[in-house]
C-alpha cells in the first residue's frame, strides 16, 4: 500500500484512472508499474515523490505518442490499406500526413530511401517502411490489444511465409490479371485460383488465419477483396465459382470494423484499374 500521502494516493488514482481507460498500455508500461510497486514497499517521502514523477511521466509519454500515415495516392492500395487495418485492430489515432504541408514528397522519400514508396507509418519522429513490416512493428509497438502474430515462434514463422508469398506471388498475378490479355491473363487466372485454393488450404476450418481472431496473414491478405471485382471483371470468371471458403472468409472479415471501414469500394478499385489499363496502353503506343 502507498502511504497515506495525499500526493502520493491521488496519483495513484490517477495511474489507475489511466490504466483503466488506455487498452493498450497495460504490457507498454509494465516497467513503469512494476516500478511504482516496488516503489509501494516504501514510506519515505522522496520514494512517495518519486511514483507521483513516474505518473507524470506515464502521461507525458503516452500523450506524445504521434502517430502520422502516409497512405499511397489510392486509397484502394493493398498496402495502405494493411497498415490501416493494423492500426484499427490496434485502436491506435493517427493522422494522414498532408503531404502539401506538414511532410512534402521528397522528405517523405527520404525517410524510405531503400525503396521509396509509401505507405509509411511516421510513430513519434522515426519511419518505418513496408506494409508487412509496419504491421509487425504496430503490433509489436501496442502489444496489449487484438495480437496479431501468434506468440509461438513456429507459428509466427508459418505466418510470416504465408504473408510473404501473398506479397510476392499473390500481388505480382493479380497485376498480370487486370494488365494483360489473351493467353497471359488466361494462365494470370488459372495461377491465381491456384494461389487461392493453396490459401484455402491453409485457413481450413478455421474462422481466420489467425485462428477464432483476425491475425497477420488476414491483415497482409484481406486487402485484396476489395480488388476481386476487378479481377473478375477483367478476366471474366467468378472467384466464388472456384474458391467459395475464400469468399466467405472475406465476408467473414468484412463483418468487423477494422476491416470495412478500411477497404476501399470495390467499384472505385475498378476504376482506378481501369483508368491505370488505359495510360499503360498509351504509353505502350507513345513510347
Ligand atoms: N512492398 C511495398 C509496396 C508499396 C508500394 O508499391 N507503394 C507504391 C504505391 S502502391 C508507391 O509508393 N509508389 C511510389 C510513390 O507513390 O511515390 C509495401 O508493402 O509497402
Amino acid at each position: 500500500m502507498v502511504s497515506n500521502c495525499p500526493r502520493a494516493v491521488r496519483a495513484q488514482h490517477i495511474f489507475h484512472f489511466f490504466i483503466s481507460t488506455t487498452s493498450f498500455c497495460k504490457d507498454r508500461y509494465a516497467i513503469k508499474i512494476s516500478t511504482l510497486h516496488y516503489q509501494e514497499h516504501s514510506h519515505s517521502e522522496t520514494r512517495e515523490k518519486t511514483i507521483c514523477d513516474s505518473v507524470l511521466l506515464l502521461f507525458t509519454t503516452t500523450m506524445a505518442d504521434e502517430v502520422t500515415l502516409a497512405p499511397e495516392h489510392f486509397a484502394g492500395s493493398p498496402f495502405g490499406v494493411r497498415v490501416r487495418i493494423a492500426l484499427a485492430e490496434k485502436g491506435v489515432k493517427y493522422e494522414y500526413c498532408d503531404e502539401n504541408s506538414r511532410v512534402d514528397s521528397a522528405s517523405l522519400l527520404e525517410m524510405n530511401p531503400v525503396y521509396k514508396k509509401r505507405p509509411l507509418l511516421i510513430h513519434n519522429g522515426k519511419a518505418v517502411c513496408e506494409s508487412l513490416i509496419i504491421v509487425q512493428y504496430v503490433d509489436e509497438a501496442w502489444k496489449g490489444k487484438a495480437p496479431l502474430l501468434p506468440s509461438d515462434p513456429y507459428q509466427r514463422a508459418q505466418s510470416r511465409i504465408w504473408a510473404d508469398f501473398i506479397d510476392k506471388k499473390v500481388y505480382e498475378i493479380t497485376k498480370k490479371i487486370w494488365t494483360t490479355k489473351g493467353e497471359e491473363l488466361e494462365g494470370a487466372k488459372k495461377d491465381f485460383i491456384e494461389c487461392l485454393k493453396l490459401l484455402e488450404g491453409e485457413l481450413g476450418d478455421k474462422p481466420y488465419y489467425g485462428g477464432e481472431n483476425l491475425g497477420y496473414v488476414d491483415v497482409a491478405f484481406v486487402p485484396f477483396y476489395c480488388w476481386f471485382y476487378a479481377y473478375e471483371t477483367c478476366g471474366s470468371f467468378s472467384i466464388e465459382a472456384e474458391c467459395p471458403k475464400i469468399i466467405a472468409w472475406a465476408k467473414r472479415c468484412m463483418q468487423k470494423e477494422s476491416v470495412s471501414k478500411s477497404l476501399e469500394d470495390p467499384k472505385k478499385v475498378y476504376e482506378y484499374v481501369l483508368e491505370r489499363r488505359k495510360r499503360l496502353e498509351e504509353t505502350q503506343m507513345h513510347p
